[in-house]
């Protein structure tokens, strides 16, 4: 394994793509106007930022906005969406474009990508491209969270502060406890449950670790049972109440940050890394995963 890995590389640099895409997203483009019905898909990462974007577009009152992984999109006519937004670093996923194919010529759609030469741009009737935040480890970290911001920026949110934890994330002790810890539950409300699905997929993918999500008010409904000393429950956003109390009684760590929740994701990404060094694994490569899913058998009828 190098001395500093992709992925190391590329979630620093987080702050700084954020900015331009926070530059970006506040100029008139591309992407949907305040009441059009959006429906917003990806797969992976990219779906749970499409998560994140649906709940703030909701909770702004900008529409509705339904997100869906690729592969199980209901997109049908009777449902009346004026605008599929598709986000896709790789712009190869399989189920991405065959959305897209399936769509062109009966609803607008529009791309948020990373790698404006793949075949997702010609399947798209708009791009809007940010190369800048591409990357080169397979498991996304500054892409993902470019592309909410681009989006959080163009639903009118300021995105100063965002920046300034993500700084402040990016110098933040990683606690040994969480170096670790045994087990990981995320939890999140409204737009930081995409957040905590994404933090238990990075975990998974860089460093082999055994993580779950759910949306916070959920936990208590049976996934407490798994919370116990030696594990960590960390909330995104706001906290349920009582929830805290519930979860230290269990024996577990629980963890919440004041920081933007996508500036603490900043934070868990730092730690799927440090976990995947004391385990000697490469987090630019993960096992069993490749930068996108491309199949090549045709789509199951
Ligand atoms: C989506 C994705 C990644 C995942 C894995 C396979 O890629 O599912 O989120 O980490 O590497 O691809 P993309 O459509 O955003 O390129």
């Amino acid at each position: 394994m190098s001395e500093i890995s992709y992925m190391e590389q590329e979630l620093h640099s987080q702050p700084e793509t954020w900015r331009e895409a926070a530059r970006l997203g506040a100029a008139a483009g591309p992407l949907p106007e305040a009441g059009q019905r959006v429906a917003v898909i990806g797969c992976g990462t990219s779906w749970f930022m499409a998560q994140s974007y649906a709940a703030l577009r909701e909770a702004a009152g900008q529409g509705v906005t339904d997100p869906f992984a690729a592969s199980e999109a209901f997109l049908g006519s009777d449902r009346g969406y004026d605008v599929v937004v598709a986000i896709t670093r790789s712009g190869t996923t399989t189920e991405v474009l065959r959305v897209l194919d399936a769509v062109k010529g009966r609803i607008p759609t529009v791309t948020i990508i990373g790698d404006p030469g793949t075949p997702a741009v010609a399947l798209s009737e708009r791009t809007f491209a940010l190369p800048f935040a591409d990357e080169k480890s397979v498991v996304q970290t500054r892409f993902a969270t470019t592309a909410l911001t681009l989006l959080r920026a163009h639903l009118g949110e300021d995105i100063s502060r965002a920046v300034a934890d993500a700084e402040e994330a990016l110098a933040a002790p990683v606690e040994k406890e969480w170096v670790d810890a045994e087990q990981f539950s995320f939890l999140g409300t409204g737009w930081t449950y995409g957040l905590a699905n994404e933090a238990a997929l990075k975990m998974r993918e860089a460093s082999q670790s055994w993580t779950e999500s759910y949306p916070a008010m959920e936990y208590r409904h049976g996934p407490i049972a798994i919370a116990a000393p030696g594990r960590v429950t960390w909330l995104f956003g706001q906290e349920p109440d009582g929830l805290e109390a519930d979860v230290v009684r269990t024996g577990a760590r629980f963890v919440r940050h004041d920081r933007d929740p996508l500036a603490d994701l900043v934070l868990v990404q730092r730690v799927a890394l440090e976990r995947a060094r004391a385990r000697g694994l490469d987090p630019d490569n993960p096992r069993s995963l490749t930068r996108s899913v491309m199949l090549e058998a045709p789509a199951v009828s």
